[in-house]
């Protein structure tokens, strides 16, 4: 469903800057993150680089901007801000064939004012998150497969699937780093993340769990949608914040 101002105020909007040259008119928006502190974003690596397309497709870190506290991605307000991004780290074991560690941070040109209501912060795991938790995913990617993004930031409440029944699903066994959630039984409208929503953040109880990764499909029966489990990543998540504060003006 529609989102209000301030409800996920992790959510960022990442935006194609020879599109979007002025932040927040959402036509450039190719992909979500989630701000982890005043000056970095978590996303995922397959948003940034792309070599199994022809020709390979790495965005500069200097064409891309990160807009925060925005819903009507169309619509900046007065809690929107734009930031343009220093640099950015891959994963360097990001496999762009079958996604395998699928994570990547920026560094934004500037610092989150302290206190802003409207743009804060998420809490990193410190545990894994029990199956079945009903998790918040949310982004401006298509409502349904093939479909276009939408104009107003939209989530829905997925449930936390185990790694078994998950590489069940997909008759084959996933790799560590990745936790899936969604439905194996769909409701008449099938809820799941989708293209565009790439990137974003899947949340319990304040805390991001998991990054949009892929899957079979969107809101396809059987196929619950595939996440990079943050908590796997958290040694890699506190170097890299590390390296890029240390670049930080
Ligand atoms: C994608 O292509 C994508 N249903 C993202 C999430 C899911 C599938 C595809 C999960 O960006």
């Amino acid at each position: 469903g529609g989102i209000q101002s301030g409800e996920l105020p992790y959510q960022v909007s990442l935006q194609d800057a020879t599109e979007d040259y002025d932040y927040g008119i959402g036509t450039g928006h190719f992909c979500s993150g989630a701000v982890i502190s005043l000056r970095t974003v978590l996303t995922a690596a397959h948003c940034l680089v792309e070599t199994s397309v022809f020709p390979p497709y790495i965005r500069s870190p200097s064409n891309i901007n990160v807009v925060m506290g925005i819903t009507n991605l169309y619509i900046p307000t007065s809690v929107t801000i734009g930031f343009s991004v220093s640099a950015f780290v891959y994963n360097t074991d990001f496999n762009t064939f079958n996604y395998n560690n699928d994570i990547a941070m920026l560094l934004i040109n500037g610092e989150i004012p302290m206190g802003d209501f409207a743009i804060y912060p998420i809490s990193m795991p410190t545990s894994s998150i029990p199956v079945n938790s009903s998790c918040t995913v949310s982004g401006w990617g298509a409502t349904y497969q093939n479909g276009p993004n939408t104009q107003y930031l939209m989530s829905s409440t997925v449930p936390i699937v185990s790694s078994e029944s998950c590489s069940q699903a997909y008759n084959e066994s996933l790799p560590s780093g990745v936790i899936c959630a969604g439905y194996f039984t769909q409701p008449a409208i099938p809820v799941d993340s989708c293209q565009g929503d790439s990137g974003g953040p899947l949340v319990f109880n304040n805390t991001l769990y998991g990054i949009v990764s892929w899957g079979e499909g969107c809101g396809v029966q059987g196929f619950p949608g595939i996440y990079t489990d943050v908590l796997y990543f958290q040694n890699w998540i506190n170097a890299t914040n590390n390296t890029l504060w240390n670049k930080a003006s």
